[in-house]
């Protein structure tokens, strides 16, 4: 498929969505939320790709929010077609199946932050910038970010980055956990793909189980969690997968997994 504001190239299991829109620190407009549509749907029904990297064009930003221009035209109707449009195609990022990493390479501002909150992993550059900056602009986070935020940093960072609007280096960002690992820009991408090949390294089934677990898992009380995590182990002792990784170690070899 061809796309208007962003490459989608794929080798070896892996696709790269590269926001391609460097003019405007590759903010998203409406052109570019149904380009991310259609590559995670393209993503996901591609039987050959098993990881989805999410970056943005150039060294400067991963993305700068939403696009600030086209917010400005917004009257309440439009805005509820917006939120509603946005939430659908970051929660297709979020329930894709597939483990989808978001290598924040510069500015990751707003619905920006929000996009890469919606991925399994976040990796960043040591020089890249986070923040949720939209009380700034008189309005709050509208694509998930009060609710990602807070479940994958915990309320109190949560209140913090968003009632300030402020701006957070990739340290702070790492240290509270906002973000999984992170690298100097030229070790960025051999980074992402050395935490990319370690899954790429494991059974296809269980790494898929595993995201459904703690992704389905974490909106729900703790035991029926516990109930879901369950069902998924017998599942997954249902699979060719369990038995060659158990046999690989017992035989004291690598398992050939072949996801089935
Ligand atoms: N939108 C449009 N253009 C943007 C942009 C954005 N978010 N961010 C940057 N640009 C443009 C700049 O206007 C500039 O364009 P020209 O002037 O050259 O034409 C170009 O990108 C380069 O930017 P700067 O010249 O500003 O570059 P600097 O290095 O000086 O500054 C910066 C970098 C990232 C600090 C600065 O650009 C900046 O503050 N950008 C805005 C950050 C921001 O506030 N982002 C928006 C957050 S609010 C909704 C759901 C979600 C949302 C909205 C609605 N609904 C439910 C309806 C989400 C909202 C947000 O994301």
């Amino acid at each position: 498929m061809a796309y208007k504001n962003l490459l989608l190239e794929s080798a070896d299991g892996v696709a790269t969505i590269t926001i391609n829109r460097e003019k405007v620190l590759n903010a998203l407009n409406d052109e570019t939320l149904t380009d991310l549509s259609n590559a995670f749907d393209e993503c996901r029904e591609d039987a050959d790709v098993r990881v989805v990297i999410l970056t943005g064009a150039g060294e400067k930003s991963f993305v700068a929010g939403a696009d600030i221009r086209e917010l400005a035209k917004m009257n309440p109707l439009s805005a509820k077609d917006l939120a509603y449009r946005g939430q659908q195609v970051l929660a297709k990022v979020e329930h894709m199946g597939k483990p989808t990493v978001a290598m924040i390479n510069g500015f990751a501002l707003g619905g920006g932050l929000e996009l890469a909150l919606a991925c399994n992993l976040r990796t960043a550059a040591t020089t890249a910038r986070m923040g949720l900056p939209e009380v700034s602009l008189g309005i709050i986070p509208g694509y998930g970010g009060t609710q990602r935020l807070t479940r994958v940093a915990g309320p109190g960072v949560a209140r913090e980055w968003i009632l300030t609007g402020d701006m957070f280096t990739a340290e702070e960002a790492h240290r509270v956990g906002v973000v999984n690992r992170i690298f100097p820009p030229e070790e960025l991408l051999a980074g992402t793909m050395k935490m990319v090949e370690s899954i790429l390294s494991r059974g296809p089934i269980a790494v898929r189980f595993a995201i459904e677990a703690i992704s389905r898992g974490s909106n729900m009380p703790q035991r029926e969690g516990e109930i879901l995590e369950s069902d998924l182990f017998g599942l997954a002792a249902s699979t060719e997968d369990m038995h060659e990784g158990m046999g690989a170690f017992i035989e004291k070899r690598k398992p050939n997994f072949q996801g089935k």
